[in-house]
């Protein structure tokens, strides 16, 4: 095992939960409700039931980076894949169903192990051997983690470790802020070094564009926000009113984020935990950031993260970047932590 990621600051208050059967989710969800504002980590959207909701959000007309980022990945696999090298190791950050991977794959050379560390773990082993059955040469290591809070990655099965490539793609970036960025890439440049990540990053654009793909017509952004009081409800035994709950996503153009909320729709006490929470009419639980890049600010942050910034694929309405960003090699034992 190397040692890769220590815990990002995103997660930092849940660590002492780390083993938490719950992943953290009691302990994160009623600190979140007891500070002010209100704030819950976006993670938690990803139980089964919300991993199939993302799912359904990609596909869906007014969300456009999933098929901007695909489209970019298909067109540009052959020049993405001389970056890549061949018989490398690729790791990906937030694996979800496998889709965009499967186009790196088809263009790289002798790919020797991919990992893809997910947080949705019925969902990963699923999709694991699905992929595994298309590509019997591979090896296939799915991890479910939560890789916000540090990664170890297993040891190679050849023994030999194999240039390592990072894949992150979907502009997953863009839940932590632009500190909370720059500290996971900088672990990320530690533990890739030698090797490189590729990585999706969402761009600045039309407030209007953005707005619709966050306040989607069939509502289900809506539904995937709300599923965190359905899964609360479940797994905390908290009493949230669906219906008394209203999603509330908008563009912040100061700090170039989406923001998502749940807006309590009068006044109303919530039990969570066996804890009581009074909410005032309008009052929000802050349940994502979103934050979008320029193309050339991006750049800047990954280099002041020790990044090597490299090809920058667009689209032609500018909608979505693919990044190139090589590791350099540093001086001392490789894993040991910044
Ligand atoms: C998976 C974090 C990239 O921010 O666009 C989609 C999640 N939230 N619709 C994003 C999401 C609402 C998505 N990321």
């Amino acid at each position: 095992m190397s040692p890769a990621f220590a815990p990002s600051a995103l997660a930092r208050a849940a660590v002492e939960s780390d083993d938490a059967p719950d992943g953290g989710f009691a302990s994160d969800m009623l600190e979140g409700l007891r500070a002010r504002p209100r704030s819950v980590p976006p993670k938690y959207f990803y139980d089964a039931a919300g991993s199939k909701l993302f799912d359904r959000i990609c596909e869906l007309e007014e969300y456009y980076p999933t098929r901007t980022e695909t489209a970019l990945l298909a067109r540009h696999a052959e020049a993405i894949a001389d970056c890549i090298g061949p018989d490398a190791e690729l790791v990906e950050f937030g694996a979800g169903s496998l889709r965009k991977v499967r186009l790196l794959l088809a263009a790289m050379r002798a790919p020797r192990r991919y990992v893809p560390i997910d947080i949705s773990a019925e969902h990963l082993q699923a999709e694991a051997a699905a992929l595994r059955a298309e590509h019997p040469a591979l090896e296939v290591a799915p991890l479910a983690a939560d890789f916000t809070r540090g990664v170890r990655l297993p040891a190679a099965a050849s023994g030999e470790a194999a240039r390592r490539v990072g894949f992150f793609p979907g502009s997953s970036i863009g839940n932590f802020t632009p500190e909370e960025a720059a500290r996971f890439l900088r672990q990320a440049a530690q533990l890739l070094q030698g090797g490189g990540l590729l990585i999706g990053v969402d761009l600045v654009k039309d407030p209007a564009v953005l707005h619709r793909a966050y306040n989607d017509a069939q509502g289900v952004t809506a539904a995937f926000n709300k599923n965190l009081l359905v899964r609360a409800n479940r797994e905390l035994g908290a009493t949230f009113a669906l219906d008394a709950f209203d999603h509330y996503a908008f563009y912040n153009p100061v700090a170039q984020r989406i923001e998502m909320h749940l807006v309590s729709a009068r006044s109303q006490a919530v039990r969570v935990a066996g804890e009581f929470f009074e909410f005032e009419p309008g009052e929000s639980l802050h349940t994502e950031n979103s934050y979008k890049y320029g193309v050339e600010g991006f750049r800047a942050l990954a280099r002041g993260a020790g990044f090597l910034p490299g090809p920058v694929w667009c689209d032609d309405a500018g909608l979505f970047s693919v990044h190139w960003l090589a590791a350099p090699r540093r001086a001392g034992p490789k894993g040991v932590r910044a």
